[in-house]
């Protein structure tokens, strides 16, 4: 992460770092290694509330004194302002599978992430621990259950919810086999560096290939070799030594 602060300094609001990642949340770490393979300079600022953001959603960041949310679109306007990017020289094949890619992920296997983090009980049960470690005590149970309701609601509504704990593992385990054997030996996904879509696939799938919960989709992350080294390889390129450090 940068540290040149200063009053025009890319101010980048995420949840909190843990499981040695700098941050939880999938699409602000998908943010944080784009930010770091693009080489902006950026502050990362903690802040827990998604609702305090623009679209209610984390990540967000303040861009000439506004609010911008959405990583998509924060990359879109990043990438024009700085000249940074990060497919310069993909072909039009690599580009659209890298596409393919990072929609699956963000939109599908997404919402198995918040499920096993949210509504299964060792997800639960972790989410629980970080509210009474983040909320001033008397509130955070009371918060967890309000934000435990709301995904219950937005993940019925997105669809997933509407299936058994069966199906909703054997749905992402899916998702990581094709994967898997996509990328095979590949370092990356559709180049021999790391591209946009790497920041993306990488920011879904390193909070549970490196959570310590035993959820079943996570579990079955870390039992696929390829996916395992992909993570540990992304790590290393955007956050190097400083992934180490904030190891639990
Ligand atoms: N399309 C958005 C998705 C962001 C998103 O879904 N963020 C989740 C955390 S990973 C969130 O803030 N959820 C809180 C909520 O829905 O209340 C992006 O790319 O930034």
């Amino acid at each position: 992460m940068s540290d040149q602060s200063s009053p025009s300094t890319l101010r980048v609001f995420t949840f909190s770092p843990d499981w040695g990642l700098p941050t939880n949340g999938p699409f602000a770490l998908k943010l944080l290694a784009w930010l770091e393979l693009a080489g902006i300079p950026y502050e990362q600022v903690v802040e827990n509330n998604s609702s305090k953001g623009p679209k209610g959603k984390s990540p967000w960041v303040e861009l000439d004194g506004k609010p911008m949310g959405d990583s998509e679109l924060i990359v879109e306007e990043l990438s024009r302002r700085h000249g940074a990017d990060l497919d310069e020289g993909l072909t039009p094949e690599q580009r659209a599978l890298g596409f393919a890619w990072r929609r699956t992920f963000e939109e599908h296997y997404h919402q198995v992430l918040e499920w096993e983090l949210l509504l299964h009980s060792a997800g639960a049960a972790y989410m629980r621990e970080f509210f009474g470690r983040v909320a001033p005590k008397p509130v955070a149970p009371l918060l967890f259950a309000m934000i435990w309701r709301q995904f219950r609601k937005q993940l019925h509504a997105r669809g997933i919810a509407r299936h058994s704990p069966e199906v909703i593992a054997a749905k992402g385990r899916a998702d990581l086999d094709a994967l898997a054997a996509f990328l095979g030996d590949r370092p990356f996904l559709v180049a021999d560096r790391p591209t946009t879509a790497d920041t993306a696939v990488f920011g879904l799938l390193a909070p549970m290939v490196f959570w310590p919960m035993n959820t079943p989709v996570a579990d079955h992350a870390k039992s696929l070799p390829a996916i395992q080294a992909y993570c540990d390889r992304m790590r290393e390129r955007c956050f190097g030594s400083k992934a180490q450090l904030d190891r639990p």
